[in-house]
Parts: structure tokens; C-alpha cells; sequence
């Protein structure tokens, strides 16, 4: 099967609107530290880069071991690579300037280098999220956080790597989604799944159920209405799945249909949702609604959020696009 490397696959894109090849050799060196990320975790145990690293991160999560060297892997990719201003990501507290002497590039580079860790010591399926923006027009020297927060729907390129049975990574540079697989031995990514399509309904949904009693009673009802099935007011009964891991279960979204919800709870009024809008929520959105699906905060459509901060947590629905709709009506009839 003679399939097309990333590499040529980038070099078609270019003729594409937005399309540049400072983009594309961001986006190559964002894919090779994945590459490295995925040999690390392989390796698991044997390279005792399990368990935790003894530090937290600005969320005041614990930070693992792979955590740590994921995000120094994507640091050590792209940082002096001549494409980017600057680095934000999870695992740091603070933006990452290109440091003096180093070539600036146009784009800005945020990630979630390990999405899932906590899955990383009972071997289940762990990710990398990225997103790429571009500097403001006319911004020039040392790059602020300021010029990070900008709506998602100004985002250029985003993807995802899961780290399962297979690597695979889905990349979107705003005209469509496509899935690769990488080669191990040879450290290359092939086009396997191109033009992915989410269908606009389904019968299965991912949440965390152990939150229920602290949602939205709109959520309640909406998954009342999917545990009853074909008993209640659904034409149809429905499965559930949760990995816990935000890019396994997008993917399988991404594969088969579904619905990912991470709602507002009451459980801490202070985080409005459990996952980052700028490195999790936005670069999964933009890719979902190039495949045709959908994504909002049960309220507003995720790619038009204004952010006021780098860390910033949002409620998050994503997916099929019939049922984001049926959830979102929920939440607007209230
Ligand atoms: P819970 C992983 O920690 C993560 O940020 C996402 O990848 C995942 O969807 C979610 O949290 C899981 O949260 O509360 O079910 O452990």
C-alpha cells in the first residue's frame, strides 16, 4: 500500500489557504517530539520513567515522571526550531519565550505534552494535544501571554497523538481532518484515515457518571434520557464508555460517532469545568468541527470563547453533532 508520509502530505497542503512552510516544519517538529514521546512511554518501567516525579504543576496536579519529560521532548522540538515566538503548556506555569540569539518565527505552540497521565501507570491509552496560532499582526520582539489568548477560531493547525496499540496522530490545518499512523521503526507518520467524519448521530456517550449529582439538572435530565432509552423519550437505547483519558475518548469519537461531556459541577464552583480551554478544549473543537462535528460548553460554541487566561477551565461537549445540539437546547431552554 504506497501511502503518503506526513512530509509529502504537508508539502500538498500548501497551496491551501493559511497553509505556509514555516507552518508545516512546525507542525513536522511537533510530530517528531511525539514520536520520541511515544518511545518514552513505551519503554514504560524499563526505563523507569513511571510513577510520579515529585512536583506539581500550575494546576496543582501532581506531575508524573513522563509528564515532565514529554513536555521537555516538545520543548526540546520546537523551541529553537525558527518557527515559533513562544511555548505554553500544562505543564508550565508560565509562556516559554524563544530565548534570546534564537530565530522567531511567526506561530505560537500550546500543548498538553501527556493528556491522561494518570492512565499512565495502569498502561491505558495517554495522548499529546497541540494547537497552533499565529503572533497578532504587526507584534514584534519578546512575545507576552497576552498574544496567547485568542478565541479558538483563530487557531491555523491543532492535532492530537494517542499513544495506544497504535500512535496515531489526527491533524487538521482548518480544511479537513486526516489520521495518520506512525511507523516505529522507521519514526514516520503515514496518512491511514483521511477526510475523518464524525456522524451527526449516535448511540454512545463518554462522562464521568460518579459526577452526576453535582451537574446542571439540564445535564441530568439529558443523561436520565439516555440511560432510559427506548423506555423514556429516545427512539433508541445507548452505550457508555470512559477511558478517562480526553484523547482516547475523542478518538474513538473521531472513529465511530459519540458524545464527550466534561460539564460544569457544582463540586468546586471555583473551576467552571475540569478541562483547560487553550490546550484541551480548543484544539479538540477545532479538529471535531473539521470532521463535522460539534462542540460547545453546553452553552456557547467553544471555538468563540474569549479567553482571560492561560489555564482557564471550561465545561466541555463535543461530538456528534446532533446530540451537542440536543444538549445545548437543554441548557439554553434554562
Ligand atoms: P476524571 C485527564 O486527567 C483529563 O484531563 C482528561 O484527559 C480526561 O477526559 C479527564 O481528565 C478525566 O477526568 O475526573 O474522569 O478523572
Amino acid at each position: 500500500m504506497t501511502t503518503l508520509t506526513l512530509s509529502r502530505y504537508l508539502q500538498q497542503q500548501l497551496d491551501k489557504p493559511g497553509v505556509t512552510p514555516e507552518l508545516c516544519e512546525l507542525i513536522r517538529q511537533t510530530c517528531d517530539a511525539c514520536h520520541r514521546i511515544s518511545d518514552a512511554i513505551g519503554k514504560g518501567a524499563l526505563a523507569g520513567v513511571l510513577g510520579h516525579a515529585g512536583s506539581e504543576n500550575v494546576q496543582g496536579e501532581e506531575q508524573k515522571k513522563l509528564d515532565i519529560i514529554s513536555n521537555d521532548l516538545m520543548i526540546a522540538a520546537t523551541l529553537g526550531g525558527g518557527c515559533v515566538a513562544g511555548l505554553a503548556s500544562e505543564e508550565m506555569d508560565e509562556i516559554l519565550p524563544v530565548p534570546d540569539g534564537i530565530k522567531e518565527g511567526r506561530y505560537l505552540l500550546l500543548f498538553d505534552p501527556l493528556d491522561g497521565s494518570s492512565n499512565i501507570d495502569v498502561n491505558i491509552s495517554v495522548g499529546t494535544i497541540f494547537s497552533i496560532l499565529e503572533r497578532p499582526e504587526g507584534a514584534t520582539g519578546p512575545v507576552t501571554e497576552q498574544e496567547f489568548l485568542q478565541p479558538g477560531n483563530r487557531q491555523v493547525a491543532a492535532g492530537y497523538v494517542v499513544y495506544g496499540p497504535s500512535t496515531l496522530l489526527v491533524l487538521t490545518l482548518g480544511h479537513g481532518a486526516d489520521g495518520f499512523t506512525l511507523d516505529r521503526e522507521q519514526g514516520v507518520f503515514y496518512l491511514t484515515a483521511p477526510n475523518l467524519q464524525v456522524s451527526r448521530d449516535t448511540k454512545e456517550f463518554a462522562i464521568n457518571m460518579s459526577n452526576m449529582r453535582h451537574w446542571e439538572l439540564n445535564m441530568q435530565r439529558y443523561i436520565r434520557e439516555l440511560l432510559d432509552g427506548i423506555t423514556g423519550s429516545r427512539d433508541k437505547d445507548f452505550n457508555m464508555r470512559w477511558v478517562a483519558s480526553m484523547v482516547a475518548d475523542v478518538h474513538r469519537i473521531m472513529t465511530r460517532g459519540g458524545i464527550f461531556m466534561y460539564p460544569y459541577d457544582m463540586k468546586d464552583p471555583s473551576k467552571p469545568g475540569k478541562l483547560r480551554l487553550m490546550y484541551e478544549a480548543n484544539p479538540m473543537s477545532f479538529i471535531m468541527e473539521q470532521a463535522g462535528g460539534a462542540a460547545t460548553t453546553g452553552r456557547l460554541r467553544i471555538l468563540d470563547i474569549e479567553p482571560t487566561g492561560l489555564h482557564q477551565r471550561v465545561p466541555v461537549v463535543l461530538g456528534s453533532a446532533n446530540e451537542v445540539e440536543r444538549v445545548t437546547g437543554y441548557h439554553q431552554e434554562s
